[in-house]
């Protein structure tokens, strides 16, 4: 490639530390998570016979993760994948596929919230079953009575967001599995953002506090290169207990008898683990740092509402993690010219459904936010 070509790709691509890109959920990687993930580009965590030490560590690093954001009492099983998309198909897979075991049909329904995540969509197509789609309230919560108007012989899998996509927000998880625990059901909880954003916030017993024990979620899908900082590709999931991936264990036989692969990839990177674990273990960083990025961004997605608020725009949440959704008075279609202006001045902000989306990832400061409000309240003048 020229020298010319490789600047102009790279001119033509956003910058995290621009501040200007606020929508996404991913986020610079933090510079020891570089270099550690620099440092183990080999690693190969399908392959245990090569890599004993880190696939020994892979599992360490699950449990440490559980012991400090308390998902289970108990020891949980997971792997690192490629990111939230390849952990949600996953959980759908094993649930599928116990499923199957268990009542001896081929296929049966996948109920999701509208607010559902498009992998999850994929994952229900993947596993040839049917998508039973829950509506939201005007919170962007799901409707779970309406799981009562379904034959529950027929259900796969239930699905509950701990902080979705388009408001952050999560739905209501112990109606959830006070439901599915009636009627037996397998509850895969998609907890990409939430997964390390509610353990930092609010009380010690947070939102997802014992959240994979039984008689609550199976299956539990985490995204370290989210809020964590963890370079790309670099996506978790956890399950309540080996029991669990029984239905999706496939052994790789020329690899040694440790080699049975519970992921939909073979070769597996494993230098994400490796710089998460060193984030966590490191004394100037672990999960006190953390707390302290996910209240920052937190505080300033609250902080960020009043502002909008003071600035003629509706919203209709407090934000419980770290997206703030907003709208004009005036509706949908002025608030979806409002976003594409924007996008035109440069600030990449969210879309959805009508609603303004604004995720505070930790490269987003504080100052970015006041100079995107002077933009946006320069922009609805010219508007009006
Ligand atoms: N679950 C939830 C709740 C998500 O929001 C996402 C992605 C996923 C699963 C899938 O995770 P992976 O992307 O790791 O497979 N959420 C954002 C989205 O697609 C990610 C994103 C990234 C959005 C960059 C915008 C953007 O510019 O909406």
């Amino acid at each position: 490639m020229s020298k010319k070509t490789s600047e102009s790709e790279k001119t033509q691509d956003n910058d995290y530390s621009s501040g200007k890109i606020l929508r996404s959920m991913n986020t610079s990687p933090h510079p020891l998570a570089q270099k550690i993930f620099i440092e183990n580009l080999e690693l190969n965590l399908g392959d245990p016979q090569l890599f004993p030490a880190s696939f020994q560590l892979e599992n360490e690093t699950i449990q440490l993760l559980n012991s400090l954001a308390n998902y289970s009492k108990n020891t949980i099983f997971g792997n690192f994948v490629s990111g939230g998309s390849e952990a949600n198909i996953l959980g759908l897979w094993a649930a599928r596929n116990t499923f199957r075991k268990k009542t001896g049909q081929k296929t049966g329904q996948i109920v999701l919230p509208e607010t559902a995540h498009p992998s999850l969509l994929k994952g229900v197509d993947l596993m040839g079953c049917e998508l039973v789609q829950l509506p939201v309230d005007s919170s962007f919560k799901a409707e779970y009575d309406l799981l009562d108007d379904l034959d529950e012989k027929n259900i796969v899998a239930v699905v509950g967001i701990a902080g979705n996509t388009i408001a952050g927000v999560s739905d209501p998880l112990d109606q959830l599995f006070k439901i599915a625990s009636e009627k037996n059901l397998w509850v895969h909880l998609d907890a990409a953002l939430g997964g390390f954003t509610y353990p930092f916030l609010g009380e010690e017993k947070h939102l997802l506090y014992g959240s994979l024990e039984e008689g609550k979620a199976n299956s539990m899908t985490l995204d370290p290169h989210k809020m964590m900082s963890i370079p790309i590709p670099t996506g978790g999931i956890i399950y309540q207990n080996k029991e669990m991936i029984e239905e999706i264990s496939y052994p790789i036989p020329y690899l040694g008898k440790d080699a049975i692969s519970t992921t939909i990839t073979g070769t597996r990177p494993g230098a994400g683990m490796k710089a998460l674990r060193a984030m966590l273990t490191d004394p100037n960083y672990g999960w006190e740092y953390y707390r302290s990025v996910v209240e920052r961004c937190h505080n300033d997605a609250l902080w960020l509402k009043a502002e909008l608020e003071k600035r003629g725009m509706k919203v209709p949440i407090a934000p419980e993690t770290v997206i703030t959704v907003a709208q004009l008075p005036s509706g949908k279609e002025e608030t979806q010219k409002l976003i594409n202006l924007l996008q035109e001045k440069g600030f990449m902000v969210g879309s959805s459904q009508g609603w303004m989306r604004i995720v505070v990832m930790p490269h987003v400061k504080h100052e970015h936010l006041e100079s995107f409000l002077n933009v946006l309240e320069e922009t609805t003048t010219k508007m009006i």
